[in-house]
């Protein structure tokens, strides 16, 4: 399964055109490449750019203007064409080959308008003079930046704990495979191969994802990990035949640092909690076990196994646990443990019925950071559930830090909740830089503004 969007015929900029939806801009995106430099990118910018309406034989480029931006894509307007916007066309600004102006003037490039701006503008030389007055164009290490907000710490044979995708409550560990955009594939050390050598059990995240950390992590916060089963040999795989390197701790996003003294969160303290196996179902939640660092095991309240194995490790700054009431305020439908109403629950009665207190809203981290994500806008999303996929999705709706992901084409039941600074999501045209593969939307888009289904999708292992 998976598909390649530029195989499957996506187009981002004429997806965009025809649902008159926008993308959301790069400087939401912190994680992503040129995030901060994307203040200096606008409509109006001029730069220059491949002249794709010429026979000549050889590379010759134009001046064109930012008429609209997308994410990472720009849809440029040669000069000349002025009101015309018929030879309009999508580019991404961090492959193709646009530069700032004076870039064909220093690397002897010629500078040829496209025949039909020869043909009405005869002195296009003068034209052009007066065109670029008081011009802004790329900043001029715009490529050199990009190049370097790229580069990744993590090689091939770097060891790391990361979650059990078959047990989410204990990590084990793994080997990074590949690395594509920060993303990294990784290699449980006792996965398996099979009988031709291909790999039993990878999982994806970004590496700067809360469910990855350096060796030696889960003994010293007392977090569970699996005991690794030496018996299964990987040795023929290419990412375990070299030297095995340990994760340095400087590797990894540093959290922010919560204090644990006087008062913390306390085993059965109850919370409302994202579902890791349900992301889209914000769920009554308690308080299992407290580990140290900040971080906290939570369980999904009645529908526990019960032998802790499906509890899930959250840092206490995690966006994912929430206060008590905090849907209720935000309008967000909370998941019940079976046997309860949303007639009838109330928070107070639960806390009662159960004898338990609600962990302190100040424990919390609520804190609005002013995103500028807003419903509507359109990105490129991890399916969290199949970590390997990055998708065409939607943001259906802002609440404080969280977002409310769709991905389009698929069922509301596929819909997630992630954090506003998830390096999971990145914006348009991210893929297209990176050579990550883009799952296209699937089937035709239901139609907008149908009711929101909150039917529980069968949970499955990621
Ligand atoms: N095997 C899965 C793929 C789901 C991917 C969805 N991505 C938004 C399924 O079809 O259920």
């Amino acid at each position: 399964f998976g598909q390649d969007a530029t195989l499957a015929g996506f187009d981002w900029g004429s997806y965009l055109e025809k649902s008159g939806l926008l993308a959301a801009p790069v400087s939401c995106f912190r994680h992503a490449p040129l995030c901060v430099q994307w203040d200096d990118i606008y409509v109006g910018l001029k730069v220059e750019v491949l002249n794709t309406h010429t026979a000549l034989p050889s590379k010759v480029y134009w001046i064109a203007t930012v008429v609209q931006l997308a994410g990472y894509n720009a849809l440029l307007r040669y000069e000349g064409f002025e009101d015309d916007d018929s030879h309009d066309l999508w580019c991404n600004l961090g492959t193709a080959d646009v530069h700032p102006i004076g870039w064909c003037a220093v690397n002897s490039k010629l500078l040829v308008p496209p025949q039909e701006v020869h043909q009405h503008i005869k002195d296009w030389k003068s034209y052009l003079m007066k065109r670029l007055v008081g011009a802004h164009t790329l900043p001029v290490d715009f490529h050199v930046k990009m190049a370097d907000s790229l580069r990744c710490p993590f090689r091939q044979g770097v060891r790391v704990e990361v979650v059990d995708r078959s047990q989410v409550s204990r990590t084990r560990l793994a080997v990074v495979d590949t690395v594509i955009g920060g993303r990294l594939r990784l290699l449980y050390e006792d996965g398996g191969l099979g009988p031709s050598g291909e790999v039993l059990s990878d999982f994806w995240c970004h590496m700067q994802s809360p469910l990855l950390h350096p060796v030696g992590w889960s003994v010293r916060v007392g977090h569970s990990i699996k005991v690794t089963d030496t018996s299964v040999n990987m040795s023929t795989h290419p990412a375990f035949r070299k030297v095995l390197q340990n994760s340095a701790s400087n590797q990894f996003k540093k959290l922010r640092t919560v204090y644990m003294g006087d008062t913390f969160f306390e085993e059965g303290m109850k919370l409302e909690a994202i579902d890791p196996l349900n992301l889209g179902n914000i769920c009554v939640a308690s308080v299992r076990t407290v580990l140290l660092d900040g971080y906290i095991m939570v369980g999904i309240d009645g529908v526990e196994i019960g032998d802790g194995s499906d509890w899930f490790c959250y840092h206490a700054s995690s966006h994912a646990i929430l206060p008590v009431g905090y849907c209720e305020i935000n309008d967000i439908p909370l998941t019940l443990p079976p046997g309860y109403d949303h007639a009838t629950f109330t928070w107070t009665k639960y806390l009662e019925e159960t004898g338990t207190v609600a962990a302190p809203r100040r424990l919390f981290n609520t804190d609005d950071v002013g995103h500028g994500f807003t419903s509507g806008m359109k990105l490129e999303a991890v399916d969290l559930m199949e970590p390997r996929l990055v998708c065409v999705a939607t943001v259906r709706r802002c609440i404080g830090r969280l977002l409310l992901l769709h991905f389009d084409g698929w069922e509301p039941e596929f819909d997630q909740w992630v954090d506003c600074q998830s390096p999971e999501i990145y914006p348009v045209g991210w893929c297209e830089i990176t050579g990550y593969q883009l799952q296209p939307p699937i089937g035709p888009e239901p139609p907008q503004g149908q009711e929101h289904k909150h039917t529980s999708k069968k949970a499955k292992p990621f």
